[in-house]
């Protein structure tokens, strides 16, 4: 059931051009949105934010049935966010929908902030507390089963990171996955090649990953993980396929959309001066769309 392909340059003319502009747009403001929180306490998780912009506004702003007016309607899909570290990317896409005030951002990771650097469940819009990486998957899991035993049939969306498939519950998670043919989880690893220590590759590769899940009964997609045609579509072929869990490998490149950050070669956690969050933005501003 499972297989690996790349949706790189596939029918990308059968979506609507201003569906995909629109999405330019939004992925743009979630940026915008991750600089001004990150340029409050002048620090954080922007490389991984910046990075996974195009994968939260994909998901949040098209294919997910959500509804910002609604945290709490019962059947919403759920998006599990494993590497609380990205919250930064959660809060930007979140405040784009309304949910979180954009004058609260610039309170990213400062004492008392609902913001925290590693996202809490008592923040609106946030489904799980993460921060222990490892334990994102199996919380899927388990909410996969639930929404088929209730009959509801929310999808489930998890997303984890490249340093995250080195912990062992992920793997456990994997299997109970497969073997329950659980065809309502989605999951998405953004693969950025980093860990906290430098390289995925020189600590404890993970490659081949999509091959990985494949052995393990999913249905593997990899794509470019800052390309908003080829999330669109991996996403619309993820839902359709049944009987198997999907596995999205996204490939995204750390700073995404500001040329300095991009070429940074420490990126785990950024600190720079407040001038510098400034020229940020302007890179930011004079890119496209
Ligand atoms: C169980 C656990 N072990 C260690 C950590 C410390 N930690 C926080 S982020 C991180 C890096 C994990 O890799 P990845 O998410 O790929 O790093 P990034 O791409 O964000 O640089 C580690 C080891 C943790 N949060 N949880
Ligand atoms: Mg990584």
């Amino acid at each position: 059931m499972s297989e690996i392909r790349s949706t790189e340059g596939e029918g990308r003319e059968s979506l609507p051009p201003e569906l995909i502009h629109s999405l330019h747009v939004r992925a743009k403001n979630v940026r915008r949105n991750i600089l001004l929180m990150a340029k409050g306490k002048g620090q954080g998780y922007v490389g991984q934010g910046l990075g996974a912009a195009d994968i939260l506004t994909a998901l949040y702003c098209h294919e997910m049935r959500f509804d910002p007016q609604l945290l709490d309607w019962p059947d919403r899909d759920r998006f599990l966010l494993s590497t609380g570290h990205y919250s930064i990317a959660l809060f930007a896409v979140l405040a784009e929908l309304g949910v979180i005030p954009r004058e609260e951002l610039s309170s990213y990771g400062a004492d008392e902030s609902r913001l925290e650097m590693s996202a809490c469940e008592t923040t609106p819009g946030v489904e799980i507390t993460g921060g222990s990486l490892g334990h994102g998957l199996s919380q899927a899991v388990g909410m996969a089963i639930g929404s088929r035993l209730s009959g509801r049939n929310f999808r489930v969306y998890n997303f984890l990171s490249d340093g995250e498939l080195q912990e062992g519950a992920t793997w456990e998670a994997a299997m109970a996955a497969a073997h329950y043919k659980l065809d309502n989880l989605v999951a998405l690893v953004d693969v950025n090649e980093t860990q906290a220590d430098g390289k995925v590759a020189d600590i404890m590769t993970v490659e081949p990953v999509a091959d990985k899940w494949k052995a393990f009964g999913w249905y593997a997609q990899t794509i470019n993980g800052n390309s908003i045609q080829e999330l669109v579509l991996a996403l619309s072929l993820a839902r359709s396929v049944k009987d198997s869990p999907k596995m999205i490998v996204c490939h995204t490149l750390m700073g995404k959309g500001v040329l300095f950050l991009e070429q940074r070669q420490k990126a785990h956690f950024i600190r720079v001066d407040p001038d510098e969050w400034e020229s940020a933005l302007s890179q930011l501003e004079a890119s496209n769309p």
